[in-house]
């Protein structure tokens, strides 16, 4: 929902989809890591020097230091944590662990993947609502290893936004697995996925992380995008998103998650009411 002035009309307010978004985390992700002191003392003394050096470089008074503490207090109360470290530092933290790899490209997870989705066939079309809307989006593939083999039952795990930004289990009333599935690739690692595009996605702007946005004069845009996660026995998984060409805000993601090599090339589909799109992972051996 886009207003005359730009800005989306708030569906989901911040907090609840920040709780949402906060359980989750602590559901699937909140191990502990083994880092030696050595570590946990360099990565922490460094990132407190460059806090104090910020701080020095520009003379930051008492009423800034405040400003910051409310702020960060407002964070957590807010559930904002996996927004706020997924928009502006996990892409950071994927180029790193994405280096080496030869294959496809990944890029961040962020805060609304949910394990567990419904499994399919190579054929699918994804859960959604009788009237959804949204323009139809065919997407075609093919999953190989790195020497071209097709890789036959890989798992195309997918997740995207609806029409209007909302992601289903974050956002009030949509069903549960909306515009989320598993799909199994046939003998020869194709798969077929029938689904709406995805809508550009504009963060919460009434919690903590849209507080910051505003008063930095930044804007809270995502490109539209489908989020992915592939694998296949024997193989790293990657997780990965897949850009729409023409959107504003390729270029100036506020999740700075954008790769030239995650562009899709829609074609229009054969009944001229949507478009067609053909993308082929390439898996990295274990
Ligand atoms: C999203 O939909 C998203 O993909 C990321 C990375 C952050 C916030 C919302
Ligand atoms: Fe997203």
């Amino acid at each position: 929902m886009t207003t005359m002035d730009g800005t989306a009309e708030q569906r989901a307010t911040a907090a609840a989809t920040g709780a949402s978004a906060t359980e989750r985390f602590r559901l699937d992700k909140a191990v502990a890591v083994d880092a030696s002191p050595e570590r946990v003392s360099r990565l922490a003394r460094e990132v407190l020097e460059a806090v104090h050096s910020t701080i020095r470089r520009h003379q930051v008074t008492y009423a800034e230091y405040d400003a910051l503490k409310s702020w960060l207090i407002q964070v957590g109360a807010d559930g904002e944590w996996p927004l706020f470290l997924d928009v502006f530092v996990e892409h950071a933290v994927e180029e790193v662990a994405g280096a080496t790899r030869e294959g496809s490209k990944g890029t961040i997870e962020g805060p609304f993947y949910a394990p567990g989705a419904p499994e399919f066939g190579a054929e699918a079309t994804l859960p959604m609502r009788p009237e959804e809307k949204g323009t139809p989006l065919t997407f075609h593939g093919q999953v190989k290893a790195v020497d071209g083999t097709p890789l036959a039952g890989s798992t195309i795990d997918i997740w995207h936004c609806d029409d209007e930004g909302y992601y289903a289990q974050f956002a009030p009333d949509i069903p549960q697995w909306n515009l989320r599935g598993r799909i199994t690739s046939d003998a020869t690692g194709h798969f077929s996925i029938y689904t709406i595009q995805p809508a550009p996605y504009q963060i919460p702007t009434d919690g903590a992380t849209g507080a910051l946005i505003r008063a930095a004069d930044w804007h809270a845009w995502r490109p539209a995008h489908l989020h992915l996660k592939v694998s296949a026995p024997g193989h790293q998984l990657i997780t990965t998103q897949l850009y729409f060409p023409g959107d504003p805000h390729n270029d100036d993601d506020i999740a700075a998650a954008v790769k030239p090599e995650l562009m899709l090339a829609p074609t229009p589909s054969a009944d001229g009411t949507g478009i067609d799109v053909e993308y082929d992972f390439v898996l990295d051996p274990a």
